[in-house]
């Protein structure tokens, strides 16, 4: 088999970059090592910057989405019993809109399908060669027969466990990584929010979130042990802290009810660099993780679907090949600013075990100048809306 473009990963960095591709011309196969069901119900990201929402309408993807979203044009952040709101529409001009991940996800799915886009589910064993020629080839093994597709290039779309960063070789690959000593508990629960905008809430016993994904289903975080394990939180239990981790006029608000999809993530910010190895280029957590803190991930990986996506057509449209040579230069730069923002949002809101009580003083001062000085606030909001491409 040959195609231009293979894509490993049909999570929604391949699938949107396949996508914006075949609009172009451009073919590219998508292969994916677990099943479509398996992809799909995997609940993650919830906040899209309009970075995304402009690739998505440019994908033609968004007519859903620009129906059943809801536009947000602040966040909210609680200590104590304080509760304060950032307008990114008043202090910026900008906003974010809720629409899950899975929905994305499922749209592009939906839309590969309409255009007859081949994807490869279940593909095992994926393996990248001679990615540093210029004919670079991938196999896979599928129904236990092994598979070859010979491209000009391959887009590393598989996510932090992912075979393409391991690809390329330890001598060129440096990673850089900061772990930290908590993960995030979620539950997804057939409830109305709580709070028309999203809830960012440090509090003594840890830190928690208040989300959403539409007017009766609810997804809430906290802070947990890295030992916890997500089956010994009973639903009640989990309602119990989170209500003690808001301002008290809130958790009498909060509808409970039984949770629908109970999960530990753990946090951790990890880049790798370079993001292209010869005709390998890597999108998406392939290459970067954040803690969910910023709601970067998705919208990081987006970034890099669009610097790639320009690349490629460059390549094929105007045989331009500078798109593909900066690459790795101009995604890192954005990348790094979204890390950035990710760790210092985390590190502001959680509890550490190791926190002294100067640390806490520091933090206290750092919420409280989010709370009352207007250039912290735009910072945040320019931040949270997203960095320009
Ligand atoms: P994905 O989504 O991991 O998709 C990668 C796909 O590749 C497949 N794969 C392979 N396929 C073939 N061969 C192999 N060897 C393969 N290995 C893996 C996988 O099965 C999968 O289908 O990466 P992608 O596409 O780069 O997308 C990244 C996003 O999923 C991620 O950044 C976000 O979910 C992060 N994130 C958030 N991001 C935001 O922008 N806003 C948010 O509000 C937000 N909230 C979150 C989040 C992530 C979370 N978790 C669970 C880590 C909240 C949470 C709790
Ligand atoms: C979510 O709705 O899942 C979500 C929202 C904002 C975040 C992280 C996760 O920062």
């Amino acid at each position: 088999m040959r195609t231009q473009v293979v894509i490993v990963g049909g999570g929604p960095s391949g699938l949107l970059l396949g996508q914006l591709l075949h609009l172009k011309g451009i073919e590219a196969i998508v292969l994916e090592r677990k099943t479509r069901d398996y992809v799909l119900a995997r609940i993650r990201a919830g906040i899209l910057e309009t970075g995304l929402v402009d690739l998505m309408r440019e994908a033609g993807v968004s007519e859903r989405m620009d129906k059943e979203c809801f536009v947000h044009s602040g966040t909210s952040i609680s200590y104590e019993n304080e509760l304060f709101s950032i307008n990114f529409e008043k202090l910026i001009g900008r906003n974010v809109i809720v629409y899950g991940q899975t929905e994305v996800t499922r749209d592009l799915y939906d839309a590969r399908d309409a255009v007859g886009a081949q994807t490869i589910f279940e593909a095992d064993g994926v393996s990248i060669h001679d990615a540093d020629t210029d004919a670079p080839y991938v196999t896979y093994l599928k129904d236990s027969k092994e598979h070859r597709i010979d491209c000009d290039f391959v887009a590393g779309c598989d996510g932090f466990h992912g075979v393409s960063r391991q690809t390329i070789p330890d001598t060129v690959r440096k990673e850089y990584e900061k772990v930290f000593p908590f993960g995030w508990l979620g539950i997804l629960s057939e409830t109305p929010p709580v709070h028309d905008e999203l809830i960012y809430a440090n509090s003594t016993r840890g830190f928690a979130l208040c989300s959403m994904r539409n007017e009766n289903l609810s997804r809430y975080y906290i802070q947990c042990d890295l030992s916890d394990k997500a089956e010994d939180w009973s639903d009640d239990a989990f309602w119990d802290e989170l209500k003690r981790r808001l301002p008290e006029d809130i958790a009498e608000k909060l509808v409970t009810g039984p949770s629908i999809e109970k999960s530990i993530a753990p946090l951790r910010s990890f880049v790798s660099e370079p993001m292209r190895w010869g005709r390998l280029f890597l999108c998406g957590d392939a290459a970067h993780i954040v803690p969910p803190t910023g709601a970067k991930g998705l919208n990081t990986a987006a970034s890099d679907v669009q610097y790639l996506y320009h690349a490629l057509t460059g390549f094929y449209l105007d045989k331009d090949s500078r798109g593909l040579d900066t690459y790795s230069e101009k995604a890192l730069a954005r990348v790094w600013k979204a890390e950035r923002f990710s760790w210092a949002t985390t590190n502001l809101l959680h509890r550490f075990p190791d926190q002294s009580e100067f640390d806490l003083k520091m933090q206290r001062a750092e919420i409280e100048s989010l709370h009352f000085n207007e250039t912290a606030q735009k910072w945040f909001a320019e931040n949270y809306v997203g960095l320009p491409y």
